[in-house]
């Protein structure tokens, strides 16, 4: 199978990442492709998810792998159309980054634990309890997909600072 390819991560502020994402139509070998570019890309960051809006994709897919213990067998799962069917009552608060947003951190609070249906890349149903990194970043990706980012929860001069911040990094990266 030819190599996968790794996908330029979009930066904050980009008006493609605060759209909301396309249900895909039909799982074609090319987005099974852009999945396997999304883990891929997801790995070398490293993160544990990655939503397609974060490469440019305004469909509705994520990819995530949140074994965190050194050695464990790691666990890629590749989401199309997920959907979030239940949410616990008691939440928990997690100081949540964004491959999108690098280099900034903040506390937000979500439902501890999350049920979400999806279409694997055979495309059958799927439904899963998540709870713990698994849930926190379930949300934080299916959140991209509705053009929503972390940084929407937290106080509006905090956003701006920054976003501020990303503007001026931008700037620097852009200079010859
Ligand atoms: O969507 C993204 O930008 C990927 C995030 C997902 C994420 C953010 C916060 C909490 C859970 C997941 C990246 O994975 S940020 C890097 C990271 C790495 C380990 C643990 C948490 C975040
Ligand atoms: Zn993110």
């Amino acid at each position: 199978m030819m190599a996968m390819s790794l996908r330029p991560i979009l930066l904050h502020p980009d008006p493609r990442l605060k759209k909301v994402c396309e249900p895909v139509a039909e799982i074609t070998p090319e987005l099974r492709r852009l999945a396997d570019d999304m883990l891929e890309t997801m790995y070398e960051a490293p993160g544990v998810g990655l939503a397609a809006p974060q490469v440019g994709v305004l469909q509705r897919l994520l990819v995530m792998d949140c074994v965190k213990e050194e050695g464990a067998a790691p666990r890629p799962m590749v989401l199309f159309n997920p959907e979030v069917t239940w949410v616990s009552d008691e939440t928990n608060v997690y100081e949540e980054g964004c491959l999108s947003i690098p280099e900034h951190y903040a506390d937000v609070e979500r439902p501890a634990e999350v049920r979400v249906t999806w279409l694997d890349p055979d495309g059958k149903l799927r439904e899963e309890h998540f709870d713990g990194l698994w849930s926190t970043c379930v949300q934080h990706e299916i959140d991209h997909l509705e053009g929503k980012l972390f940084i929407d929860y937290l106080k509006p001069l905090k956003r701006q600072m920054i976003t501020r911040k990303m503007q001026k990094m931008k700037r620097e990266l852009a200079r010859p």
